[in-house]
């Protein structure tokens, strides 16, 4: 058993795992701490993570990168329009309003959902933690940004089914960060809450979280979030800027040329880097297109003005989730800037002009989300012991609902879960119904969400229900915002509690499950006089995968999967194939020379030799059981030899022992 947290980002992937003595970040194939978020769809087999990086400039359209910013969202937004704009694969409007992307694979078009690509990698991450580990995997927390919808968190939950991952919690990225931070922290004991801003800036977002540290205790107070401000907009100032120059001086157009913007691109981000440590940056690329190198230079200062606006809007989320926590500066204890996005050191300077002090960075910046999620997954996981510390919430968006009879509590306009409500949280509703009735849930305020996001979330048919007597049913109704940040009705029951006609008409909504507050002045409702009956809740979410959709995708994963790995016992059997050649060139010439006729040589040398020749040319791209074959055909005529070469050397072997004796 194990405990494991994902960080999958927009860019990069990372993986913690809970071990007796911390958190370990695991190493995927090629050694690194983080996986490149691409899946790439090659001639004959898929390669994912650091694989699939390497072959996305060989082949744009069919290598899918940068999948977060489509996970659970609708083709018509506009963002995601102007996204789709920059990547060079196909899509179009599924039908239920979502992404359906296109490619050419295995010589055929397929088409996929951004769930299916998202439990590719998932997938891709569960094997490396499995080879690290040697031990079948499950049991995970992934980390999610603040700012998701209801609908985008389900489409995570749904990718990890796919995947045969089980998420404990989706955890909050600055909430994991937080965990991380605070658990082990022994200088926030003494002198009440110590407050902590968390800013994490990353490929294509940035996430802020006020933290209050008490000893076994964080409460998050506050989440702010762009969901639309991260690194690789950084990248795209540097790229307009020189597109725009060798428009001019070389007059390329990179715009009209998917693979000199990718390589434009490429070079962009490097160079911003550059800049992060040096006061400037050249640029060089040979032959970007129709035969011509350029170049070009920049100086850091430069590039802070191009990117001014940008700089402007990263105090945006600072400053919302500052006065969201409802704390004065003076409050606040320390600023950690994480993720690899805000090493742009402008970014800093302006945090430490906004919030009066320089931001530190003790947090590791780019692993603190998955050890955090790690972390986690080991304190909700039976099997391992953490410190008792108790991780405390808040969800970033309110949460209503509705009725058929207008909205549920007129007092608060329906409202459920009031911006930043502690979660996992419980609600009970009561209600008086006289038949089947419908409620919906739905996010209240357009304003918190992403733009162009849609606030309905799901609806509900409750019923149908006996009605005791010619009036209304008294029905309870337990609504529960769950630890994935999820709303759904656990359970609706009639009450058949003969006493209670107190109100007949009022609608309430308390916390507890016990009596609950507003009708607690009725004493018949206690829970001897009370029968209850569960009613039937028939749920309909706006959007998502049905059971049968998921368990077709899951089908298709294997069916993947099993292409994938029979591409690769294939290569394995190549390979086999040509290091026989060679070992066996090689011993024929030396060790087995004496123990095969002339004649015998020839044929093996000529016959190795045409094996060479094939695997160079037809025999290139062959199947498994042709490479099997072929391996076979050569040992039959090299066995025999080899045979008389261990007889005698065994027989020498036996006389040696017997002198020594
Ligand atoms: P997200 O959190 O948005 O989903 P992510 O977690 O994959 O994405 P990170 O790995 O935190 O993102 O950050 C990636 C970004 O950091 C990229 O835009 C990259 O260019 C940028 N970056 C990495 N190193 C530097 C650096 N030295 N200077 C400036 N930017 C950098
Ligand atoms: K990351
Ligand atoms: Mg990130």
């Amino acid at each position: 058993m194990s405990a494991l947290g994902f960080d999958i980002g927009n860019e990069n992937c990372v993986i913690g795992a809970a071990k007796q003595r911390g958190i370990d970040v695991l190493l995927n194939d090629e050694s690194k701490r983080e996986t490149p978020t691409v899946v790439s769809f090659g001639e004959k087999q898929r390669f994912i993570g650091s694989a699939g990086a390497a072959s996305a400039t060989m082949n744009p359209k069919s290598t899918i990168s940068q999948v977060k910013r489509l996970i659970g969202r609708k083709f018509s937004e506009p963002i995601v329009q102007d996204d789709l704009k920059l990547f060079p694969f196909e899509t179009s409007e599924g039908p239920d309003g979502g992404i359906v992307i296109h490619l050419n694979y295995l010589s055929k078009k397929q088409t996929f959902t951004p769930i299916q690509i998202l439990a590719m990698l998932l997938t891709h991450l569960k094997q490396i933690a499995e080879r690290n580990l040697e031990t079948p995997i499950s049991d995970c927390v992934i980390g999610v940004p603040s700012y998701l919808t209801d609908l985008q968190r389900r489409a995570y939950l749904n990718a990890a089914e796919i995947a045969g991952l089980k998420p404990l919690r989706l955890m909050h990225d600055c909430t994991a960060t937080a965990l991380g931070y605070g658990i082990y922290k022994t200088e926030f004991s003494s002198g009440g809450p110590a407050n902590v801003v968390f800013v994490d800036i990353g490929h294509c977002d940035m996430q802020v979280a006020v933290a209050s540290f008490e000893p076994g205790h964080m409460k998050i107070l506050s989440h702010a979030s762009d969901s639309n401000l991260g690194g690789r907009d950084f990248d795209e100032v540097l790229f307009r800027y020189f597109a725009a120059q060798f428009k001019e001086q070389y007059n390329i157009d990179v715009y009209s040329n998917a693979r000199a913007s990718l390589r434009l691109r490429t070079s962009c981000e490097k160079m911003k880097k550059v800049l992060s440590a040096n006061p400037e940056a050249p640029l060089n690329i040979e032959c970007l297109m129709e035969e011509k190198d350029v170049k070009g230079f920049i100086k850091r200062e430069d590039f802070e003005k191009l990117s001014s606006e940008l700089l402007e809007r990263v105090s945006i989320p600072c400053r919302k989730a500052l006065l969201d926590s409802g704390l004065t500066l003076e409050k606040i204890h320390t600023v950690e800037l994480v993720g690899s996005g805000s090493r742009i050191p402008a970014i800093a300077k302006i945090l430490n002009s906004l919030f009066g002090k320089e931001p530190r960075r003790t947090v590791n910046a780019s692993e603190c989300v998955a050890r955090g999620c790690a972390l986690q997954c080991a304190m909700l996981s039976p099997i391992f012991r953490v410190r008792e510390y108790e991780v405390q919430d808040s969800f970033p968006f309110s949460i209503g609902f509705t009725s058929d009879e207008g909205p549920i509590c007129t007092v608060t306009d329906g409202m459920l879960f009031p911006k930043l409500h502690p979660f996992p949280s419980l609600k009970m509703l009561s209600l008086h119904r006289s038949g089947t009735f419908h409620l919906e849930a739905f996010y209240m305020n357009q304003n918190e969400l992403p733009s162009g996001v849609s606030t309905g979330i799901s609806s509900f048919a409750i019923g149908p229900f006996k009605v005791p007597h010619a009036g209304k049913a008294k029905i309870k109704v337990r609504v529960n915002l769950s630890l994935h940040g999820i709303v759904t009705i656990e359970s609706a029951s009639l009450m058949e509690d003969s006493m209670d006609d107190s109100i007949m008409n009022g609608d309430a909504v308390s916390d507890k499950m016990e009596p609950d507050n507003q009708e607690s002045s009725s004493k018949a409702d206690r829970p001897a006089a009370v029968r209850r009956l569960e009613i039937t809740i028939d749920e309909n979410i706006f959007g998502g995968m049905t059971p049968h959709e998921l368990s077709q995708a899951q089908q298709k994963e294997l069916q993947l999967a099993q292409q994938d790995i029979m591409m690769e016992r294939t290569k394995d059997k190549k390979n086999a194939l040509e290091s026989y050649v060679y070992e066996a060139r090689n011993k024929i010439l030396n060790t087995y020379r004496s123990f095969a006729t002339d004649s015998e040589r020839e044929v093996i040398s000529s016959n190795l030799q045409q094996t060479e020749e094939w695997l160079y040319e037809d025999g290139d791209d062959e199947s498994e059981s042709v490479y099997t074959e072929k391996l076979e055909d050569l040992k039959k005529i090299v066995d025999p030899v080899e045979d008389r070469y261990k007889e005698e050397d065994a027989r020498a072997q036996a006389t040696r022992s017997l002198l020594n004796c």
